[in-house]
């Protein structure tokens, strides 16, 4: 390949006839088969194989570099890391995906299809999991020592598949055939304790000591995945830990007859990292998920120690100059307790030192205000597999008590409010608490939601500690999310402002100046016209149906929750169906309403929200009558590549939660970067994307959070709008028929009952109408060609904002105080 002119400096080159080269030796010697005989699947090892000679060598310069320069670095812990594939990704970052794209064709052999034999790395369930893999994209591109730490789960989120309308639930296993990335670092295998009981012991000089007697040890096995940079010059690494039987088992515990419940321990040992809870926004409360969040925390804290001492031995004065841990909500809190339990009974430092030490290291990130997603642990279940914790969290909270008293002296309601322990009927331990009172600084993810962090969730830890509690606002990596995505887009904005925006993403204000040009309106819709094609495509192939790509995409891919209300979307589907059998000339642009979501498995009414859309969709798509102007598409089994297809191809992004429940989105940022027009409410980050992107270029509709909060102190009856409005009526009542579900009348019932009867939580009903005309008007503009168009360039040109390098930036700056470490050339 010719060298192209570019702005973007590479560690690495290697050209097309010896990329060509790499991959058939490890056809040959890697994979023991040749041109002739290889299948898709083996191409893609081979080219797997490839590139990670050109990844081990960046990482090992990289970890050179790091450990000569006895580097500060963050330790960024997330009980999920929501990958996707990584071939495309790691050739784009290296910038080798022409290179490889030539030497496969050479070999007669399609990248594109190579690309698809690889199995997503689906490791979260959603929008936090997905936050880790861009945070550490963005670590790795900005050349910052930073280092991942999770569990290497054998089967992440459920394949989902829709059988008769209803979702079934499949075992994932995407490393079934091997994963060509990870390498496992037995060297590096740790050691973590459960169960057991806590001696107090009287040292020589009257202290006393505690000493835990775990009544089972387990192993955990890192493997490590490379996290390549964009220019591929740092290359990092996410350490996902595994469990494993240890063969340890405790005679004092485990005594006279023990022998066999101990072999069945040692069994259960490898279920600790077997499968991903796939519960988004509830805390399941199971003993397997608090040993889960244990082990990988126990893990990674032995390992960042390791690597400390190695450097500085036993003195522990620079600890907090070296390590920072910052928490991907709450579920690696228990990170805090282990720690002091380290300091104060093996490192054997007084509390206070210890307690100085842990305070400020730790720096604790919020997702959510829902209630049912903030975890308690019940106080009995940690004293039976973490007895000493138990303890630990006791003193932090009686010390923490004392703190409280001094600045409310002798008011209890306070520090019933603000205790880590929750007293009642069954005493429960907060961890959003612990996080709070055991980190220096606390974030919420968007502006409001740091706001309402502040005001509703933890009012007086403001007051008590002002400046702790901060935003920073959520970023998406433009790498995969625009320039790998949406090759044709991005080579569209090359052309206009330079190939340097993936690092700069401001840059894209550049095409700003082009919005009104007729000519640049034209190549900008033509891309997304493409992109529909192969979006129409999929559909085709995957459920069956024609759609129109003059038809406006309409497109809602998320988590599937009540407060997302996809089933508000639903309503409206239903509405435009029957003001079309009502009046068929009911003047409409084209639409094809398409979703993707997983609904947690135990999640009755998202599952039923699911069945409805599909049954209201097999209904619209074969009705005649209607299906020339509205069709709806729900693609099963929505996962990161599944959205890498999607977002290119959408020109209207949902984005329609009740004000003041999303804590940002960060699906809002792709769409709007693909340059889909977001309809939305004020919630989240889609009021920083407003701001951004202007008043006439989104279309915002419904309640805003303090509405929302007077409409609900005022008494909402969801009735008054079921009587008000004759549509919500007569959809609601059709939901009971069997119109949708022939044979089975009120096979859709329970929509309409917990919109009704059940008090419509997140006020469905209320935001109807707004939503309806915000729909029409959406109509209204996509019907003006030049209007959308630029309306789609200015949403891409204004996204600056939301790279994920920023979000890193503002977390490096304001709370993880790093400095960029260049890896030098050899
Ligand atoms: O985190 C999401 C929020 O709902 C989004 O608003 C936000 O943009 C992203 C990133 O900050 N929260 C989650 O995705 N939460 C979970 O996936 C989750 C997983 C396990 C347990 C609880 C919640």
């Amino acid at each position: 390949m010719s060298a192209k002119k570019t702005n973007v400096d590479r560690g690495v080159t290697i050209n097309k006839s010896e990329f060509k080269a790499a991959v058939v030796k490890h056809l040959h010697c890697t994979l023991g088969t040749d041109e002739n005989k290889a299948n898709n699947h083996a191409w893609w090892k081979a080219t797997c194989a490839a590139m990670q000679e050109q990844v081990l060598e960046g990482l090992r310069k990289t970890q050179k570099t790091h450990y000569l320069n006895d580097t500060r670095a963050v330790h960024y812990f997330s009980a999920e890391f929501l990958m996707g594939r990584l071939l495309s990704n790691n050739l784009q970052n290296f910038g080798l995906f022409d290179v490889a794209n030539a030497a496969l064709n050479e070999l007669g052999i399609s990248l594109s299809d190579v690309l698809e034999e690889e199995p997503d790395m689906a490791l979260g369930n959603g929008g936090l999991g997905r936050l880790a893999a861009c945070f550490i994209d963005s670590l790795a591109t900005m050349e910052l020592p930073a280092i991942g730490y999770g569990i290497h789960y054998e089967h992440g989120l459920f394949r989902q598949e829709i059988q008769a309308g209803a979702q079934i639930e499949r075992p994932d296993s995407w490393r079934d055939y091997g994963n060509p990335w990870e390498i496992c670092r037995p060297e590096s295998i740790q050691e973590v304790s459960l169960y057991g009981y806590v001696e107090t012991k009287y040292g020589e000089n009257g202290r006393i000591q505690k000493e835990w007697h775990p009544g089972h040890i387990v192993k955990g096995i890192p493997w490590d995945i490379p996290v390549v940079g964009y220019g591929g010059k740092t290359v990092n690494v996410l350490r996902l830990w595994q469990s494993k039987a240890s063969g340890y088992f405790n005679w004092d515990v485990f005594n006279a007859g023990g022998y066999v419940d101990a072999q069945v321990e040692n069994v259960q040992a490898e279920t600790i990292s077997k499968v991903l809870y796939p519960n988004d926004e509830t805390e399941a409360g199971k003993e397997l998920r608090l040993i889960q969040q244990y082990f990988f925390c126990a893990c990674s804290l032995k390992d960042i120690i390791r690597r400390y001492k190695r450097a500085h031995g036993d003195d522990w004065s620079r600890f907090v100059d070296q390590v920072v841990i910052q928490l991907n909500d709450t579920h690696p809190a228990i990170a805090i307790p282990e720690l002091m339990r380290i300091l104060v009974d093996r490192a054997e430092l007084d509390w206070d030192k210890a307690w100085a030490i842990c305070t400020k290291v730790f720096a604790y990130t919020n997702h959510t205000l829902l209630p049912e997603a903030l975890e308690r642990w019940p106080a009995r279940m940690l004293e039976k597999i973490l007895p000493r914790h138990l303890e630990i969290i006791y003193e932090i909270n009686h010390r923490f008590m004392k703190e409280v008293d001094k600045k409310w002296p002798g008011d209890n309601s306070v520090k019933a409010r603000l205790s880590i322990i929750e007293e009642g009927p069954e005493k429960m331990v907060r961890m959003g608490h612990l996080s709070v009172v055991g980190s220096y600084a606390v974030n919420g993810v968007a502006e409001l939601h740091s706001r309402l962090v502040k005001e509703n969730l933890f009012p007086e830890f403001d007051q008590l500690w002002p400046g702790k509690l901060t935003n920073v606002t959520n970023g998406i990596t433009p790498r995969r999310w625009l320039k790998t995505c949406n090759p044709a887009l991005s080579k569209l904005i090359d052309s206009k402002v330079g190939d340097d925006w993936p690092l700069d993403l401001k840059k894209l204000a550049g095409i700003e100046k082009y919005a009104s040009n007729k000519t640049f309106q034209k190549q900008f819709m033509q891309v997304k016209l493409q992109n529909k094609k192969v979006l129409a495509e999929e559909i085709k192939q995957s459920l069956g149906i024609d759609v129109d790509t003059d038809a406006i995409f309409d497109v809602q891919i998320k988590r599937l929750h009540e407060y997302k209300r996809q089933h508000l979307a639903l309503l409206y589907i239903m509405a435009l169906y029957r003001r079309l059998l009502e009046n068929p000339d009911y003047d409409m642009h084209p639409r094809v309403f398409i979703f993707g979501a997983k609904a947690a498995p135990g999640y009755k009414l998202a599952k039923d929200i699911i069945f409805a859309i599909n049954k209201v969709a097999d209904k619209i798509n074969n009705d005649a009558r209607v299906n020339q102007k509205l069709k709806v598409a729900f693609l099963p089994n929505y996962r990161v590549s599944l959205a890498e297809k999607m977002i290119p191809a959408a020109d209207v992004s949902e984005q329609i939660s009740t004000a003041g429940k999303e804590a940002s989105g960060t699906g809002n940022m792709k769409l709007a970067l693909n340059g889909a027009v977001t309809i939305g409410t004020l919630d989240g980050a889609n009021i920083e994307i407003a701001e951004e992107v202007g008043d006439e270029n989104i279309f915002i509709f419904g309640l805003t959070v303090d509405e929302v909060k007077a409409l609900k102190a005022s008494g909402y009856k969801p009735y008054d709008y079921y009587y008000k409005n004759a549509e919500i009526k007569a959809v609601l009542d059709w939901l009971e028929t069997d119109y949708f579900t022939p044979g089975k009348p009120g096979a859709l019932a329970s929509i309409k009952q917990s919109l009704l009867d059940h008090g419509d939580q997140y006020l469905v009903l209320a935001d109807y109408e707004a939503y309806s005309e915000a729909q029409e008007a959406v109509d209204k503009a996509y019907r003006d060609k030049e209007r959308w168009a630029r309306m789609a360039i200015i949403n891409t040109a204004k996204m600056g904002k939301f790279t994920s390098d920023r979000s890193i930036k503002d977390y490096v700056e304001r709370i993880w105080k790093l400095n960029a470490c260049p890896v030098v050339k050899e």
